[in-house]
């Protein structure tokens, strides 16, 4: 939670004389808050340094991003950290860090997505920002969380876990992980696809829900937020994590796995959006692993989840005692049913 003082210190650094302030709920990882001052509105934002362990490279990356596109793309709508009074964008306090960003007037985020429309405007906000990027080298950017995505650390991590869980854990999860490990070959498909010369690195947002979309009032898409996992990456990242949590109508917190099902309508979407404005960089090698992609990103969340549970949750916060067995659960049920729409279909 954020300290006492955090917030006036914030205040005078970026020169609000009076304020309000209020938490925003949601994401596990940051602690967001919206402020209202004589000058205007803001989002105020203290970064979680147990998941980034250095934020300095995230300040780093937005400011690099910022001077890029400035030229490049001068109309690009990019929500990079304020400079405060003395020009800094990132500001440590009592060893919290803070930034401001502005807030976007006329702007909402969603947190469910409801129609096909809604996952078309994010898919082509998300393709708009890797394309405005395009032109740059995105190994420039550096890594804001190394392997953050590396699927064959994160199925090592799964395996490691299985050897130091206690026996309750163990037993309790016992049918999730035999169905885990049966899906190992997700991972050798997936290292096959890295290794290929046309599975290329480019600038990724790596965290694609649907509230790090910015929506008009029309209900169109001005832009992604939440930019601290960008960073060089492949497709495979943004469009997984969009098939994993637009696809089916309940999130990844529903115990009842009957109302886990994929929305064929809502995977068709994300191709047209992501296409609209990514079709020309992507390579045939990518577009055919077009739809794989939401199997990486499934089967890796899930892997996370379960990792987490036989750790005895450390990494994601839970709300009741078997909270990260019933995630994982719910992610390995989402897994089964892409693949059953993927076979029945001629993706
Ligand atoms: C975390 O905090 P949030 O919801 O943006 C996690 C993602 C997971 C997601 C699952 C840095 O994201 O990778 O997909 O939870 N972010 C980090 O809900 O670990
Ligand atoms: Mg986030």
């Amino acid at each position: 939670m954020i300290k006492d003082s955090a917030p006036d210190t914030m205040a005078a650094k970026y020169g609000w004389h009076s304020y309000q302030m209020m938490p925003i709920e949601s994401g596990l990882i940051n602690h967001t808050y919206k402020v209202v001052t004589p000058s205007g509105k803001f989002i105020l934002q203290q970064v979680n340094t147990n998941v980034f362990k250095q934020p300095l490279v995230i300040d780093a990356n937005m400011r690099l991003l910022k001077h890029q596109l400035k030229t490049s793309h001068p109309d690009y709508l990019f929500v990079a950290p304020i400079a405060g009074m003395d020009a800094n964008t990132l500001y440590e306090v009592n060893s919290q860090y803070f930034r401001a960003f502005e807030f976007i007037e006329g702007s909402h985020t969603m947190s469910t997505v409801n129609t096909p429309e809604q996952a078309f405007e994010a898919a082509k906000a998300f393709a708009t920002f890797t394309a405005v990027c395009n032109g740059m080298d995105a190994t420039a950017l550096q890594e804001t969380l190394p392997n953050f995505h590396n699927l064959p650390l994160r199925y090592q991590q799964f395996e490691a876990a299985l050897h130091s869980a206690n026996e309750e854990r163990l037993t309790t999860c016992k049918t999730l992980i035999e169905d885990l490990q049966s899906q190992e070959a997700i991972v050798t498909i997936y290292e096959t696809f890295i290794a290929h010369p046309d599975a290329l690195k480019r600038v990724t947002h790596h965290d694609t829900k649907i509230s790090n979309v910015l929506f008009n009032d029309a209900h169109k898409a001005l832009c992604v937020i939440d930019l601290d996992t960008v960073m060089p990456g492949y497709f495979i990242s943004d469009i997984g994590d969009m098939m994993r949590t637009y696809v089916c109508p309940v999130s990844e917190e529903e115990s009842d796995l009957s109302k886990i099902i994929v929305r064929k309508d809502y995977l068709q979407a994300i191709q047209e959006g992501y296409y609209s404005h990514m079709e020309q960089h992507l390579t045939d090698f990518e577009k055919a692993h077009f739809f794989f992609a939401g199997e990486v990103l499934i089967y890796m969340q899930a892997l996370r989840f379960c990792t987490d549970y036989l750790q005895n949750d450390v990494y994601y916060p839970i709300k009741y005692p078997h909270h990260n067995l019933v995630r994982a659960t719910n992610q390995m049920q989402l897994l089964l049913a892409l693949q059953q729409t993927l076979a029945n279909s001629n993706y």
